[in-house]
């Protein structure tokens, strides 16, 4: 009985001393302690012993248990501590470490242009109006003075939806609806996307931008349409840029112009940017023809007005010296994080 006694203590020492993990103590416990364990036997089994050896087995036996129920909840703890310092390392958090940067969206180059222009305009009394991609026919040309079979259809390339529904190859829609909504005076400008069925190159793209204003009241001239615009032109590219017109031909305006200012690199002087002109291109502009107010409803007697329109592209390429179109379209992050 005694050797049996010694035998379980030391193979449950043995066994302890490779137990790596709370389940494998568990098990130990089990085997040796537990209800049907081999110590729990022996104890089970003193009832057959004399009364002599009784009491020593049993004194015996205690000892066992207790030592190794100590055993058990020392190795125990050691493997929780064990336990604990690894996950506590696992998840350590350096505070003096600098903290993973979240990168910050940024306006679109088309954007900035687009909030400069509208700024601008707000200060000089004009409010910002919008309109339909998809147009009729009549608002993209038929009240802007160009009926079917005019040269000026075959220039714009339009995306026909319908017989009578297209893509809006000009913002010019979104202010005839303005007109027939709002009586003069009348001070808007429109932006927005328009659409030409032109193939892809560097000056060229299917989506564009445009920006046009447009302005009607009595007695509106010439003479507002040039100081409203250099005016303008002065705020856009700096105090010293000077303006000059030039005679051109739209079927929305009589007369009409093109407005070049002085070039924005050089000053006038002749420069790869202004291509030794002094002068660049800017805008299209007029008074608006009669035909277009009538047909929006304002009495080309009483009322006069003038309009303007441009490619925001155009503009946005001149501000930062970008000289494929397609840039603006790709998004590509090289390019976008450099505005
Ligand atoms: C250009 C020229 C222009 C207009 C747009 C306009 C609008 C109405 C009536 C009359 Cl509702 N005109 N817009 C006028 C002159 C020129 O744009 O070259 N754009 C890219």
């Amino acid at each position: 009985m005694k050797e049996k006694l010694e035998q379980i203590k030391n193979k449950a020492e043995e066994a302890l001393a490779h137990a790596a993990d709370i389940d494998a103590l568990e098990k130990i416990r089990i085997t040796y302690l537990g209800k049907k364990g081999e110590l729990t036997a022996v104890l089970k089994g003193m009832g057959a012993l004399s009364p002599e050896e009784r009491p020593v087995i049993g004194a015996l036996a205690n000892e066992v248990r207790s030592f190794l129920e100590k055993e058990i909840d020392e190795k125990k703890s050691q493997i929780t501590a064990k336990l604990q310092n690894e996950q506590l390392k696992r998840e350590v958090i350096d505070v003096t470490m600098p903290g993973s940067k979240q990168d910050i969206g940024r306006l679109h180059p088309l954007t900035k242009v687009l909030n400069e222009i509208k700024d601008i305009a707000i200060g000089m009394g004009f409010s910002i109006a919008e309109g339909p991609d998809v147009e009729y026919d009549y608002y993209n040309f038929e009240a802007l003075n160009i009926p079917k079979n005019h040269p000026a259809r075959d220039t714009q390339d339009t995306f026909y939806i319908e017989d009578n529904i297209v893509l809006r190859t000009q913002t010019s829609p979104i202010q005839v609806r303005v007109m027939e909504k709002q009586k003069p005076p009348i001070r808007v400008i429109a932006p927005g996307r328009v659409y030409r069925s032109d193939a892809v190159d560097a000056t060229h793209s299917p989506v564009f931008h445009q920006i046009e204003g447009l302005v009607v009241d009595k007695g509106i001239t010439m003479a507002d349409l040039k100081g409203t615009l250099e005016a303008f032109m002065k705020r856009l590219y700096g105090s010293d840029t000077r303006v000059r017109f030039r005679p051109h031909h739209f079927p929305f305006t009589e007369p009409s112009a093109e407005l070049d200012i002085s070039c924005f690199v050089c000053g006038g002087e002749g420069c790869r940017v202004c291509k030794g002109e002094g002068w660049i291109e800017l805008l299209g502009c007029g008074m608006v023809h009669p035909k277009v107010l009538a047909n929006c409803g304002i009495d080309p007697e009483v009322y006069s007005g003038f309009a303007f329109g441009c490619g925001l592209e155009r503009i946005a390429m001149g501000r930062y010296d970008i000289d494929d179109l397609r840039l603006f379209f790709e998004n590509d992050l090289r390019f976008l994080k450099q505005f």
